[in-house]
C-alpha cells in the first residue's frame, strides 16, 4: 500500500508498477526493524554475508557481478531535447528513443521480485536546500546502501505534501547485461533511469545521478552549483575555523583530504580539521555575500584500497559499524574483511572480491582497485559539527586538483575569479580504476566534473564564470597536485596529513597575509613559506614541486585550445581570453 496521498507520486509508481511488473511492491518507511528485516532476506539469498558481529557490529559484505564494478561513463546519457544542451562531452540520445529502448527494457523486468519504493532526501530534510527523490529498485543491496547514503523514509513523503517537485528514479537490476546496461538522465523531466546495473556509482540514485547531473542542470536554471567537491573545516591554533571545497577526480583522494588528521607538529599547536563532506558540494550565494557549501549527502561511499590506520584512521573508524563493503577480500579466519594496502597481512584463509579461495601469496589482487566501503557520516570521528546545519558553511577557497606525474606544481593560485575558473576547465588527471577504461592516461576532467556535469560543459563553465556577479566576496581559486613523483616513480610529496602544510598556505593567501611569487600560470609559493619541520621532505625536493617548467606548459597549450575547440561556440570568451593570456606569459 502506498505511503502517500501525493497523486504525482502515485500516478508514477503505478505506471513503473505496470511497466514492470513486480510481485511485490514495498515502501521502505526508514524504520529499523524493516530494514533489518531486508538485511536477514539479503543474507538468506547471497546477497550479503553478515561479518563479525563483535569486531564489525552492523556490517555487511557484497560482492557485484564481476562484469560490473565500476561507473560506465560510455554508458551514461544526458537526454534533453537538443543535443547541443548535453554537448560534447556527455553521450546524448532524444528523451522520447531513449524511454522507448529503457521501457522496453524494464518491461516485465521486476517479474518474480518485489519492487523497493525508497523515499529519500539529499540534503537535510525540511532544509529549503533539500531535494527530494524517490527511487525505485529491484535490488536490497541499493534500498540498504541509500539508506546510508541519503535520508531515507516516511518524513520525506511528509515534507514533500503534494508537490511534484521530486526526482523520479527507476532503477531494475535486469539481467546484468553489460550491453543494455543504460544510464539514464532526463534533465528537463527529473527522471533517471538505470538498467542492468548493480555498481553503487551507477545505481545509487541520489549521488551521481541526482546530486551532480541533474543537481547540476537545477543550478543552472536557479543559480547554484553542484560540484565534484570535498568540503573541510581547518581550526587554526586561535580557535578560528576556515571552510575549503576541493574538486578531484574520483579515486585521487578526496575522502583523505576531507578526513586528514594533522602533523603531529601541527596537532601540538592546536590544529584541527573537520569533514563536512567527502564527494559532493551544494554550493550557493548567502545572504552575507560569501558562497555557502552544504553536503547533500548522509555517508561516504569511499574507495576501500589504500585505506589504513596511517593513511585515513577516520574513514577506517567510519566503516567499523553499520557499513556495507563492496568486492573486499572476506577473511574467513575471522569473518572479516580485508584490502590491499589495509595493512601488510593479507588473510591467508579468504576469499577474493570474485568469491574465489585466495591466500595472499597470489599475484593477483585479492580486493578489486574499486572497491568500496558505504559507511554513515555520523561515524566519522571528525564529522564536522556543520554537517547537519542547512545553511551549510562559507567557503574561503575553491581547491582543484588532479594526479600528475610530472610537470604541475604542488600549489598555485589563481590570479582572480574568472582566471580561476580557466584553471578549473584546463584541469587534467590520469584516470583511476573508478571508472571502467585504460587506468593510468591523463584526460581532460574540468572541475572534476566530466562525468557528472548534466549540461553542457560550455554553458557550465559560463555559469561559473557568472557566479562572481551574485558573489561579493568570492572564494579564492587554487590547484593541487599531490602526486609528482621522481625519476623512481616514487611520490616526492608525502600527502595525507602533510596536506595541512599546503592548505596552511591556502589559508594564509585567503587572509592576504603572505607574498607569492607570481608566475605564468598564477601565483605560486615561496618554498620558504611551506612550513616543513617535521616533514619528510628536504627543501630543495620542495623547491622543485613548486618550479614552473615553462617549455613543459608552452606543449599543453594545444592540448587545451583542442579541448576547447570541441565546444565551438559555447566557449565562454573569457576562458579564450584567459588561454591567450596564458600563452603570451609563457
Ligand atoms: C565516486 C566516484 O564513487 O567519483 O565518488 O566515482
Ligand atoms: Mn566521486
Amino acid at each position: 500500500m502506498s505511503l502517500t496521498t501525493n497523486s504525482h507520486v502515485n500516478t508514477w509508481i503505478n505506471a513503473m508498477v505496470n511497466l514492470t511488473q513486480p510481485e511485490e511492491v514495498v515502501w521502505i518507511t526508514g524504520e529499523e526493524e524493516q530494514l533489518e528485516q531486508l538485511r536477514k532476506q539479503a543474507c538468506q539469498t547471497g546477497e550479503l554475508i553478515k561479518l563479525n558481529q563483535e569486531k564489525l557490529p552492523g556490517c555487511y559484505l557484497h560482492r557485484t557481478d564481476p562484469n560490473d564494478v565500476a561507473r560506465v561513463e560510455g554508458r551514461t546519457y544526458i537526454c534533453c531535447k537538443k543535443e547541443e544542451d548535453a554537448g560534447p562531452t556527455n553521450n546524448w540520445m532524444a528523451p522520447m528513443e531513449m524511454y522507448e529502448k529503457l521501457y522496453t527494457i524494464a518491461k516485465g523486468a521486476m517479474a518474480g521480485r518485489t519492487m523497493y519504493v525508497i523515499p529519500f532526501s539529499m540534503g537535510k530534510v525540511g532544509s529549503p536546500f533539500a531535494k527530494y527523490g524517490i527511487e525505485i529498485t529491484d535490488s536490497i543491496y541499493v534500498v540498504l546502501n541509500m539508506v546510508i547514503m541519503t535520508r531515507v523514509g516516511k518524513e520525506i513523503l511528509t515534507a514533500l505534501g503534494d508537490s511534484d517537485d521530486y526526482t523520479k528514479g527507476l532503477h531494475c537490476k535486469d539481467q546484468l547485461n553489460p550491453e543494455q546496461r543504460y544510464i539514464a538522465h532526463f534533465p528537463q523531466d527529473n527522471t533517471i533511469i538505470s538498467v542492468n546495473s548493480g555498481y553503487g556509482g551507477n545505481v545509487l540514485l541520489g549521488k551521481k545521478c541526482l546530486a551532480l547531473r541533474i543537481a547540476s542542470h537545477m543550478g543552472h536554471q536557479e543559480g547554484w552549483m553542484a560540484e565534484h567537491m570535498l568540503i573541510l573545516g581547518i581550526e587554526n591554533p586561535k580557535g578560528e575555523i576556515y571552510y575549503v571545497a576541493a574538486a578531484f577526480p574520483s579515486a585521487c583522494g578526496k575522502t583523505n583530504l576531507a578526513m586528514l588528521i594533522p602533523p603531529e607538529i601541527y596537532q601540538k599547536k592546536g590544529w584541527k580539521v573537520y569533514c563536512v563532506g567527502d564527494d559532493i558540494a551544494w554550493i550557493r550565494p548567502g545572504e552575507d555575500g560569501r558562497l555557502w557549501a552544504v553536503n547533500p549527502e548522509n555517508g561516504f561511499f569511499g574507495v576501500a584500497p589504500g585505506t589504513s590506520p596511517k593513511s585515513n584512521p577516520n574513514a577506517l573508524a567510519s566503516s567499523m559499524k553499520n557499513s556495507i563493503f563492496t568486492n573486499v577480500v572476506h577473511n574467513l579466519d575471522n569473518n572479516t574483511v580485508w584490502w590491499e594496502g589495509l595493512d601488510k597481512n593479507p588473510p591467508s584463509n579468504a576469499r577474493d572480491w570474485l568469491g574465489k579461495d585466495w591466500d595472499g601469496t597470489k599475484e593477483e589482487k585479492g580486493a578489486h582497485p574499486n572497491s568500496r566501503f558505504t559507511a554513515p557520516a555520523v561515524n566519522c570521528p571528525c564529522i564536522s559539527s556543520e554537517f547537519e546545519s542547512p545553511k551549510g558553511v562559507p567557503l574561503s577557497a575553491i581547491i582543484f586538483g588532479g594526479r600528475r606525474a610530472k610537470m604541475m606544481p604542488l600549489v598555485y593560485e589563481a590570479t582572480d575569479w574568472t582566471h580561476g575558473v580557466f584553471v578549473g576547465s584546463i584541469m587534467g588527471s590520469e584516470t583511476t580504476a573508478a571508472a571502467t577504461g585504460k587506468v593510468g592516461v591523463v584526460r581532460r576532467d574540468p572541475m572534476a566534473m566530466l562525468p557528472f556535469c548534466g549540461y553542457n560543459m560550455g554553458d557550465y563553465w559560463q555559469h561559473w564564470i557568472d557566479m562572481k556577479n551574485k558573489v561579493e566576496k568570492m572564494p579564492k581559486v587554487f590547484h593541487v597536485n599531490w602526486f609528482r613523483t621522481n625519476d623512481a616513480g616514487q611520490f616526492i610529496w608525502p600527502g595525507f596529513g602533510d596536506n595541512l602544510r599546503v592548505l596552511e598556505w591556502i589559508l594564509e593567501r585567503c587572509k592576504g597575509t603572505l607574498e607569492a611569487k607570481e608566475t605564468p600560470i598564477g601565483y605560486v609559493p615561496f618554498a620558504k613559506d611551506l612550513y616543513l619541520e617535521g616533514a619528510d621532505i628536504s627543501f630543495e625536493a620542495l623547491e622543485k614541486l613548486l618550479h614552473i617548467e615553462e617549455e613543459k606548459w608552452k606543449e599543453e597549450i594545444p592540448g587545451i585550445q583542442e579541448f576547447y575547440n570541441r565546444f565551438g561556440d559555447k566557449i565562454p570568451k573569457d576562458l579564450k581570453r584567459e588561454l591567450e593570456k596564458l600563452e603570451n606569459r609563457l
